[in-house]
């Protein structure tokens, strides 16, 4: 068997490790399989990994607080102040713990199973995979009043476990991680400051009085934030409903154990008319729901209907409420803890566990019982938004209707400014929604006419967010879009009919053109999430700029290509000089630039939506969809980056 370099140079290495080694090769290997990808989102789960441990000795009980600091480097550093890995001699490996943590696959908190009270799923896969894609990795473990050290290179060891001069704390506990990701594996090495701190933010919601800090260091964006929910899932709705009018102060709020299952949930009312209910399996965002918000979900609907029917707000009513009726205008986090999750579905962030369904309904039917018992005011309040829900509900079925006698097959009820595709296979369709009339001009002569439907969009369309079902529904631009789409919307929606499997938006790169951006995202999340999920929509990438000279052009699609380009014509002889235009909108490229830029299968980036964090995505909607016209204009200037990379 051929022997790996670090076999060769370091033969004194006994069997054992040589195993580790392969172990940590493999994830070098294929770093995909470990984390998901080696861009940006990858990058993260590297904090997200450790973070994660620091945050398990916390559920244990030993540790108070994590902090992560983003070093000038885009290095980072964890600190916890938990028991400090241990440093014993394993009695089968014989190397210490910390070693075995840092160098043997999946050995997280196995070493201690009873020590583990849950343990994250998803990430879950150990400390050991970010040391092997970090070109340095440093561990500092202070326990039983010494400090200890080790440090690794690209996974393998180079310091062996060495005592430090105590330091004169000799109290102090805990385990420091320090780690450069390996840019010969990251495509990406640049830490997202936001991207961080709301999923730190989120953590620290989730598990109740743990103080979590961020701190950046680096030029020109130093920063400091610390985080600690002493009410928990309680001011995560808070912070969710802060731009929303509540029609309730108090949040109705349940934290309690029920057959080994810690559940947590809260909740409050706003007067909007959408559904915010986000559900989370041991820290990890459970996307796809599954049998939590199943229990939840049904707890609801019939305590809810209970009361109702009791306190005789239902009487003349020819009807019951229903589910959907029942969390319109809901804000909801429920959080359980579970200890051996199931995850199923498409991204695995479905929990499958049937006894957590009865565990959590059980829970929420009783206390949300005795609850509203006791604040007839709040149960009113809910009684009568629901109620008036299930007016609106039957009003909208009647608008439904409408649409979807115009069914999606029947051509000659396609909108008149769709230039239809011609090849009629969804899978090898696509679709354009192109901000304005001269630029979906050009987009329709440049497109290759027979997988590329061209639907131009005038101005801002309506903002969703702020409406009803009904009110959506009859807005001219939003039907033209569902008709065109051909799935139905809400409810109705069925992606098997969806007339193209992909949906791309095709809006300027200026403030305006990420608003109708942010608009028609808010709509395809709110009404045909499925779209999102099944990743079906896309963001197109113009280039922003051409920069030619002679008979020499390229398109430069930020600004560090722009000067590559200048520099590599500049260099060239010839006494021309080159010619940097500037894109301000669609409009100023003509047909065949539009297609070999921006429309061109071969040659085009689109970006890929993904609602991985609908918490964020959702936040980023609320903020750019408030009332007032100038902060919105100021955030999206300010996080045009982050609108315009979408990986919300
Ligand atoms: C296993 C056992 C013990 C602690 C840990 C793991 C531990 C791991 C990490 C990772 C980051 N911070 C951590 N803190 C603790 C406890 C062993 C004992 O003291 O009995």
């Amino acid at each position: 068997m051929a022997k790996s370099a670090a076999e060769i140079a370091s033969p004194k290495y006994d069997a054992g490790q040589i195993q580790v080694l392969k172990g940590l090769e493999a994830v070098r290997k294929r770093p995909g399989m470990y984390i998901g990808s080696t861009s940006s989102r990858g990058l993260h789960h590297l904090v997200y990994e450790v973070v994660d441990n620091s945050i398990d000795e916390a559920l244990a009980g030993h540790a108070t607080k994590v902090d992560v600091i983003i070093h000038p480097d885009d290095s980072i550093t964890v600190i916890d102040d938990g028991r400090g890995i241990p440093v014993d001699l394993h009695p089968v490996e014989k190397i210490p713990g910390v070693e075995l943590a840092m160098t043997v696959l999946h050995a997280g908190g196995k070493f201690d199973k009873n020590s583990y009270k849950v343990s994250g799923g998803l990430h879950g896969v150990g400390v050991s995979v970010v040391n092997a894609l970090s070109e340095q990795l440093k561990v500092w473990v202070r326990r039983g009043g010494k400090e200890y050290y080790m440090d690794f290179e690209r996974g393998g060891t180079v310091t062996k476990l060495k005592t430090l001069p105590m330091k004169s704390d000799t109290k102090a506990r805990g385990t420091t991680v320090w780690f450069k990701p390996d840019p010969k594996i990251f495509t990406e090495l640049k830490f997202d400051y936001d991207l961080l701190a709301n999923r730190l933010r989120e953590l620290s919601y989730l598990n109740k009085g743990l103080t979590i800090s961020i701190k950046d260091e680096r030029e020109g964006q130093e920063k400091t934030e610390v985080f600690q929910a002493k009410g928990g899932l309680k001011e995560m709705v808070q912070f969710l409903n802060a731009k929303r009018k509540v029609l309730h102060q108090e949040i109705v709020y349940i934290d309690t154990e029920r057959d080994g299952i810690e559940i947590e949930l809260a909740f409050q009312y706003n007067d909007g008319y959408n559904e915010n209910v986000f559900s989370f399996v041991n820290n990890i965002n459970t996307h796809e729901g599954g049998t939590h918000l199943t229990g939840l979900k049904s707890a609801l609907t019939r305590t809810i209907n209970n009361y109702a029917a009791k306190s005789g707000a239902l009487k003349k009513a020819d009807f019951t409420l229903s589910g959907d009726d029942v969390r319109e205008g809901l804000t909801a986090v429920l959080s359980v803890k579970v200890r051996e999750p199931q995850f199923e579905g498409q991204t695995k962030t479905k929990l499958g566990n049937s006894e957590v369904e009865g565990a959590v309904k059980g829970v929420v039917n009783e206390q949300l019982a005795s609850y509203l018992e006791e604040h007839p005011r709040v149960a009113n309040t809910v009684i009568e938004k629901a109620v008036s829900a299930a007016r609106a509900r039957e009003a909208a079925r009647k608008a439904r209707d409408l649409t979807r006698k115009k069914s999606a097959l029947d051509v000659g009820n396609l909108p008149g400014k769709l230039a239809d595709c011609s090849l009629s296979d969804p899978a090898l369709c696509e679709i354009y929604l192109v901000e304005g009339d001269s630029a979906g001009g050009s987009a329709k002569q440049g497109r290759n006419r027979a997988f590329q439907a061209i639907l131009p969009l005038r101005g801002k369309i309506l903002n969703v967010e702020r409406a009803r079902i009904d009110k959506i529904l009859g807005n001219e631009e939003i039907r033209t879009i569902v008709t065109a789409i051909g799935a139905g919307i809400k409810d109705d929606f069925n992606i098997e009919n969806a007339r193209y499997h992909k949906l791309i938006l095709m809006t300027d790169a200026d403030v305006d053109g990420a608003h109708i951006r942010t608009l028609l995202l808010t709509f395809l999340y709110r009404q045909m999430p499925q779209l999102i999920e099944a990743g079906y929509v896309y963001i197109a990438q113009p280039p922003l700029y051409r920069v030619a000279k002679g008979k020499e052009e390229f398109y430069a699609y930020d600004e560090k290509e722009r000067e590559e380009y200048v520099k590599r014509l500049g260099n060239g002889e010839g006494k021309s000089t080159v010619n940097i235009q500037r894109y301000k909108g669609l409009g100023e490229m003509n047909p065949l630039q539009l297609w070999h830029t921006t429309m061109d299968p071969e040659t085009r980036t689109i970006l890929q939506v993904n609602v991985e964090d609908a918490i964020l995505a959702n936040e980023t909607f609320e903020r750019l969809m408030g009332d007032d016209v100038e902060p919105r204009r100021l955030f999206i200037e300010q996080n045009a980056k982050f609108v315009s990379n979408l990986d919300i």
